[in-house]
């Protein structure tokens, strides 16, 4: 028999063609999930990604691996379950800012309090990109859309701020046509243990205008050399910033995941995962 051949970037694409617009950011993103897969050596039967809808939600359909389209803002509990019962799959999550910070905002946090272990690929493109370019919760203020004809009147979320607020314990920012940027953080965040979260800006330029790339680029920064990821507080201060987009890892630390905490009540209680006790029993052991 011969050897497995190793996996490379093209292994992991799908027959199905992305029909996204062109120039949409969302190319860029699973462009550097195929090279992060292959950069891992992660067997595609051995990866989920999950989504919700909307149009960066579309990426586990061109992703070879395994795969669910869920309903909006609901791709965070889902993924728990899985990880909770297959813990042994790597499991991404992808969606857009309004699946993910506006329906979705309450399992975000809670995945982040509870530092379920997953990859959060939340591709951030300041709008509603699938129902045609309404205010986002992550829109700018002032910025005119189509549920804001006269500006938006409301101050916007950063999603990294409130992975931060809520306890998660990987945070990054990326830029979508940062290639070697964005492969480099989502292979550390798959590698860490708990919820952690990429905020990939990646530009919708039919809503948010053909000169996205031209607003953004110029913004781009590298984290200093000596910014101490362990200081969440120093975190923070890359949060919510203005004339700049810093990008990289804000912020990291080791606590133990969902899953190892699982097993640790588990252990505790007697439970022997080769003779797990029968849901009759479980309900009995309760209400006896
Ligand atoms: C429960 C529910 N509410 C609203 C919608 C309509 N809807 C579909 S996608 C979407 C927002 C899409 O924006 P985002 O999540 O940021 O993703 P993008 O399309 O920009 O990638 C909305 C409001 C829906 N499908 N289901
Ligand atoms: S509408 Fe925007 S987010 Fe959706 S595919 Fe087009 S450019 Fe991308």
């Amino acid at each position: 028999m011969s050897a497995p051949q190793p996996l490379r970037p093209n292994d992991y694409k799908t027959a199905l063609k992305p029909v996204w617009c062109p120039g949409c950011g969302d190319f860029g993103v699973v462009a550097t999930v195929y090279r992060a897969l292959a950069q891992l050596r992660l067997p595609p039967e051995k990866v989920a990604i999950l989504s919700g809808i909307g149009c960066s939600s579309r990426l586990p359909g061109y992703v070879a691996a395994y795969g669910f389209n869920g309903v909006h803002g609901r791709a965070l509990p889902v993924a728990t379950g899985l990880k909770a019962s297959r813990p042994d799959l790597t499991v991404l999550v992808a969606g857009g800012d309004g699946d993910g910070v506006s329906i979705g905002a309450g399992h975000f946090q809670h995945a982040a309090r509870r530092n379920v272990d997953v990859t959060y690929l939340l591709m951030d493109n300041q709008i509603y990109g699938l129902t045609k370019g309404q205010a986002a919760p992550t829109t700018p203020s002032g910025d005119k859309t189509k549920s804001t004809l006269y500006g938006n009147p409301d101050p916007p979320v950063d999603p990294c701020e409130l992975a931060l607020a809520s306890g998660a314990t990987f945070v990054a920012r990326s830029f979508s046509s940062d290639m070697k940027g964005q492969v480099e953080i989502l292979c550390a965040a798959i590698a860490h243990e708990g919820f952690a979260v990429v905020d990939v800006i990646s530009p919708c330029v039919t809503f948010r205008g053909d000169d996205q790339y031209d607003f953004w680029k110029p913004k781009l920064r590298s984290l200093p050399a000596d910014h101490d990821p362990s200081d969440r507080m120093a975190a923070l201060r890359y949060c919510r910033e203005r004339e700049v987009l810093t990008t990289g890892i804000l912020y990291r630390e080791a606590r133990p995941g969902l899953v190892a905490r699982q097993q640790v009540t588990r252990a505790a209680a007697g439970y022997d995962p080769a003779q797990p006790p029968s849901v009759a029993a479980l309900v009995h052991s309760f209400y006896p």
